[in-house]
């Protein structure tokens, strides 16, 4: 009986050291790994990025470049939120990125009005914003410190010396031609500078008759709403200018479900914007006539950038995306296969 006490006591005892033993290297375990991650995250370089939503293709493949920038691989730890197009969360984001200590904002402004107190506010805790894509109106620019994106107003006015030449290609440069525009999100950098620069080049010519310029957000739905009502409004549209590629899908699908016809050997000249894969093919195929490449690939100049901040270097106050315009003439097989966006 004693005998048979003592022998479970001893078994008892066992399983306590072991138990604790095994607590004690567990508990060691997790601190290890807590402190690695604390550590590497010290040392990676914190990036708190707003991108303004996920409207379009070329949205897409933007937020693609910046994730594919800021990867722990490249010594980066990205925070990145998504304010589905609303100034409001992207101020609350921002916010957020300032109350958490990051080394850098970046953000694309949904609209270029109403930054000044947010940027204020980073500025007093000592964090470079860098803005992406599209720009901001402040009238103290050292509120931010670069801008990395496309000269929009040079992409509308490349728009218009195309129309201009194609019309003196078709004999119809002195003839009236009936043109309607689909802009983009209404105070926006993109919207702003495309209508000016398409504007400058219409001006020029009193046969450009622009019955009307509708804004239909960037958004492919939006696209077809708003070209429909064009052509219900008017039965001899010549010319469609749209500030992008999505709104231009739905704008063709408006176009021909009313039975008329687009294109190259189409009734209605048709001018988009961005260059994504799926409008080249369309280009390819002489259903859209041009299209006026925007870069959505900026994270590899983003991160150029904070390297010659990291290094103590200036920096210019902007940054200009390279960017070309596509036609049937040059949209070859290559380029399609090449295209991931
Ligand atoms: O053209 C459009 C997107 O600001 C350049 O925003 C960007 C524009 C782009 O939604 O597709």
């Amino acid at each position: 009986m004693f005998r048979k006490r003592s022998y479970s006591l001893i078994v008892v005892g066992l399983l306590f050291v072991m138990t604790m033993a095994l607590l004690l290297y567990g508990s060691r375990l997790f601190t290890n790994i807590e402190e690695e991650a604390h550590m590497t995250q010290e040392n990676r370089i914190v990036v708190g990025v707003s991108q303004l939503g996920s409207e379009s293709g070329w949205r897409t493949a933007n937020t693609e470049s910046v994730q594919n920038a800021f990867t722990r691989h490249n010594g980066y730890f990205l925070i990145y939120n998504n304010a589905r197009q609303k100034q409001e969360n992207q101020l609350k984001a921002i916010r957020s990125f300032i109350s958490q200590r990051v080394d850098y904002i970046i953000f694309s402004p949904v609209v270029e009005t109403g930054w000044e107190t947010v940027l204020q506010e980073a500025k007093q805790a000592g964090i470079p914003v860098i803005l992406m894509d599209r720009n901001v109106d402040v009238e103290d620019e050292s509120l931010y410190v670069t801008c990395v994106g496309s000269d929009f107003e040079e992409e509308g006015e490349k728009a218009g010396r195309w129309l201009e030449r194609e019309l003196v290609r078709q004999r119809r440069s002195s003839q009236s031609v009936n043109i309607v525009i689909l802009t983009g999100t209404e105070g926006s950098s993109s919207q702003i500078g495309r209508s000016a620069g398409f504007a400058a080049v219409a001006d020029r010519h009193a046969n450009w008759n622009i019955l009307e310029e509708k804004c239909a957000e960037f958004t492919s739905t939006k696209g077809k709403e708003v070209m429909k009502t064009f052509l219900k409004r008017y039965p001899d549209i010549d010319v469609v200018v749209s500030q992008n590629d999505d709104m231009t899908f739905g704008a063709i699908e408006a176009i021909e479900e009313s039975g008329r016809t687009v294109g190259v050997d189409g009734d209605i000249i048709i001018l988009s914007f961005d260059a994504v894969r799926g409008a080249l093919d369309m280009v390819a195929d002489g259903v859209i006539n041009v299209d006026i490449e925007c870069n959505p690939n900026q994270g590899e100049y983003l991160l150029r950038v904070i390297d010659m901040l990291e290094a103590g270097e200036k920096v210019e106050k902007k940054y200009y995306v390279e960017e070309d315009i596509f036609t049937i003439d040059n949209v070859t097989q290559e380029l399609l296969q090449e295209r991931t966006y």
